[in-house]
């Protein structure tokens, strides 16, 4: 089986490339710049450029397309004109382009973002789509846009609703970053000042699950799914909780809040936890790390990261 990965240069995609590779799949990276370094398989791709898409997709064959190309929350509110092009462009050029081109399956990486406030507490997959910000706005179009290719052309589309993911990797401008930072400058430089006000509360979920969860639904059996696309839930701590959490397992940190009046909003306007029963029951859904294990986890792989960066690539490199 061949798949594409649209966006494979962002904090999702690298990983999911990865791991699709250590599965044995065949992967065809695209994104609109090819990252230095990388293998020959990588193909550059714009997702606003129709012709371009046309021409990999006929070159490529893929049976399979996971489609990551994205502008985030907080950097599509600064140019929201250039992220309805980018996210809603490109998410109906690649539908259409799946569709000419023959592809089987798209897969879709939809967001919390999609809902709005006031929305019941966990919010169900059903509970009201009223984003405030482009990129909700965007994602919630392409979620109906990919149900309409699926009951008018028969495209096997499905997706799921990422929590704010927290890796070692570099996010991309995202509103969920605090949660990220306090890890990456915990570990780098001892001290953060959060954009968010300590009890600010959002779903989370540490990468590896992210990663696996993406995987598991482009797998699950068509019969066994009831909706295109899914929540999927893993914790949900205050800022406060974060910190706290990263101060435990470094010795010296500080943590400090300073919220962004724009930034916080957006955090208020989504849910604070999700409920993700109907992902559970039919394609088995279940996150391995809570905040504790992700701690663990995620300080070690820093601490590792930034050894290896002091030591200098040679010596890193073994
Ligand atoms: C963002 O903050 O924009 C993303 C998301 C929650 O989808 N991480």
């Amino acid at each position: 089986m061949k798949t594409l990965v649209t966006g494979a240069g962002g904090q999702v995609g690298a990983e999911l490339v990865r791991k699709l590779r250590q599965r044995g799949e065949t992967v065809v990276p695209t994104d609109r710049v090819v990252p230095e370094g990388a293998d020959e398989n990588y193909r550059a791709l714009d997702v606003t450029n129709r012709g371009e898409l046309d021409e990999l997709l006929a070159q490529e064959q893929p049976d399979v397309v996971y489609h990551l190309a994205a502008v985030l929350s907080a950097r599509g509110e600064e140019n929201p004109q250039a992220t309805y092009e980018v996210n809603q462009t490109g998410t109906y050029n690649v539908l259409e382009a799946c569709r000419q081109a023959g592809v089987r399956r798209v897969v879709f990486t939809s967001s919390i973002a999609v809902f709005g406030p006031r929305v019941p507490d966990p919010t169900p997959d059903d509970a009201p789509l009223s984003p405030t910000t482009m990129y909700g706005v965007t994602k919630v179009a392409g979620e109906l846009l990919g149900a309409y290719y699926e009951h008018r052309y028969g495209l096997d589309f499905r997706g799921v609703r990422f929590p704010g993911l927290i890796s070692a990797a570099e996010p991309g401008g995202g509103t969920s970053d605090y949660a990220l930072y306090m890890y990456v400058e915990g570990v780098r430089r001892g001290a953060y000042e959060a954009f968010c006000r300590p009890e600010t509360r959002i779903p989370l979920m540490y990468m590896p699950d992210g990663i696996r969860a993406l995987v598991e639904i482009g797998q699950a059996p068509k019969s066994r799914l009831t909706r295109c696309v899914y929540n999927i839930a893993a914790f949900s701590p205050t800022a406060a909780d974060i910190a706290q959490s990263v101060e435990r397992a470094l010795s010296r940190v500080s943590i400090a809040f300073s919220p962004d009046p724009h930034r916080q909003a957006i955090l208020d306007s989504w849910p604070r936890a999700l409920d993700d029963a109907p992902a559970r029951r039919d394609w088995d859904w279940a996150p391995a790390y809570d905040l504790e294990a992700m701690t663990e986890e995620l300080v070690s792989e820093l601490r590792a990261r930034e050894g290896d960066e002091r030591r200098g690539p040679r010596e890193a490199g073994g």
